[in-house]
């Protein structure tokens, strides 16, 4: 069994940030969950385009507020407390912060190995690694 306890993770290689996001990687990879999970917090009022295009992620929302934006349909739908989004599509989306700080819970399908930040696309790339 592990415990991981967000506090240890705050200041170290696991704690990655990119414009507009900071992401906590609770599980990576290597801990051999087959998903990684990671918390992220989104600043009020940030923007980001994102498009997984090689990954799958679901994300759950346990605190403040914003939208994401499906770029298919043009639909916008509002993130709170309690909301979950899945991009079982590698749905390219836009994510914006709103009046609070947003807390995110997301877990990626493959899991990312640790490092990974957004290309110019908005995606993480391929793990190439063997495993
Ligand atoms: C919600 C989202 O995709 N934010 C960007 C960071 C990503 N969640 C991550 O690496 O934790």
């Amino acid at each position: 069994m592990k415990i991981v306890r967000v506090g240890d993770i705050i200041g170290t290689e696991r704690e990655v940030h990119g414009p507009g996001w900071t992401s906590r990687r609770m599980l990576l990879k290597k801990d051999g969950m087959g998903f990684s999970f990671h918390e992220t917090i989104i600043p009020a009022g940030g923007e980001l385009n994102l498009w997984y295009k090689y990954h799958l992620e679901a994300v759950y929302c346990v605190a403040g507020n914003g939208t994401i934006t499906d770029k298919a349909t043009g639909e916008t739908h509002d993130i709170s407390d309690g909301t979950l989004y899945a991009l079982d599509k590698h749905d390219q989306h836009t994510l914006r912060g709103g009046t609070e700080d947003m807390r995110l819970i997301c877990a990626f399908n493959p899991p990312v190995t640790g490092q990974e930040v957004h290309d110019e696309d908005g995606a993480y790339l391929p793990d190439t690694s063997e495993d």
